[in-house]
């Protein structure tokens, strides 16, 4: 780091309180319009600053880090997911990357409730149905949806966000399934009162919902593949706020085309923000622009996250969240 104030370039405009607060502290470049940097900016970005302040609609590939100035000593990234930055070029460039956990679980687990409830109860179809003026009243067989109560969810990485998935889930009466790279303590799974398959193939064939809360890594790109989605039950519905890539796109949507399963819940994509238009066409999807963490408290405290994770490396210690390369 040098000797005087780092120079610290976002790349997305913050809030306004967030950017007030790292302005005090270093010499901050900020995106005033908002726009997304271009390839050409990110190199630029990466061969200026001291510190990167990225977000998940930047891609920072082995072609940019490998090339980035000598300069650039850490990436703060604001947000958890870190599937946009690679990870082994930051760490052969010497470069630390931090993200900002913890602080948008509850919110993230939040939008999957949102959307389970949604997509289950036809909430947007119903909407729809009324803006568009279509309602000619209540009907007995009108809109019927399918109960949470006494259902399976399987939930699909048991980290911070699945498990404030499954403490929701509880509360709406749902049995709690899930599957992790490794089973979870005791304690926690009683209380959650949750089964552990170890075989996901499994799980999947015996589950009402799916929740997907796992990151994206190199072992869990398309991890709900073609295959996987034919072990579902017709009547299971997915929710998606992890990241698009976890499932295979395409077949998710052939299946929902064809009735193969019943519905989908989605936060996220897997060509953001080019949504695939044949998901506007499905009255049995549910879609989200990626608001997850999209709370202002969720933010403001993710901005704060950012601040300390500078704030603690540029003072020669180890950053609290600190992303160590697989
Ligand atoms: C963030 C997210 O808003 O934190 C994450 O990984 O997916 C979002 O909730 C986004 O990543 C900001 O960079």
């Amino acid at each position: 780091m040098p000797e005087n104030t780092p120079l610290v370039i976002l790349t997305r405009k913050l809030p306004d309180s967030v950017e007030a607060q790292l302005s005090r502290l270093f010499d901050v470049r900020l995106n005033q319009d908002d726009h997304v940097f271009s390839r050409e900016e990110l190199v630029l970005a990466a061969n200026e600053a001291d510190v990167l302040v990225s977000t998940v609609s930047d891609q920072l590939t082995s072609e940019i880090l490998s090339n980035a100035g000598n300069d650039l000593k850490l990436i703060a990234n604001y947000g958890v997911g870190i599937d946009h930055i690679d990870l082994n070029a930051a760490r052969n460039k010497l470069i630390t990357v931090t993200n900002t956990p913890g602080v948008l679980t509850d919110d993230t687990a939040d939008m999957a409730m949102a959307l389970l409830l949604a997509t289950a109860r036809r909430l947007s179809e119903g909407e729809q149905n009324l803006r568009n003026d279509d309602w000619k009243g209540w009907a007995p067989t009108g809109m019927l949806g399918t109960r949470l109560g006494g259902k399976n969810l399987g939930i699909v990485g048991m980290g911070r966000i699945g498990r404030a998935v499954a403490k929701r889930a509880m509360a709406f009466g749902l049995s709690i399934h899930y599957h992790n790279r490794s089973q979870i303590d005791q304690i926690t799974e009683n209380s959650l009162n949750a089964t552990y398959w170890q075989s996901l193939d499994q799980m999947l064939a015996q589950m009402d919902f799916v929740s997907l809360n796992c990151p994206h890594t190199p072992q869990t790109h398309h991890l709900i593949s073609a295959r996987r989605l034919k072990l579902l039950k017709n009547h299971a519905i997915i929710i998606n706020t992890a990241r698009g890539d976890v499932i295979d796109e395409q077949a998710m949507i052939s299946a929902l085309q064809a009735g193969e399963i019943k519905g989908a819940g989605l936060d996220v994509f897997e060509n953001e923000p080019n949504i695939d238009k044949r998901l506007f066409e499905l009255t049995n999807v549910v879609i989200a622009p990626h608001m997850g963490s999209a709370t202002t408290e969720a933010r403001a405290a993710m901005g704060e996250k950012v601040l300390i994770n500078i704030k603690t490396f540029v003072d020669g210690h180890s950053p609290p969240d600190r992303v160590i390369a697989d």
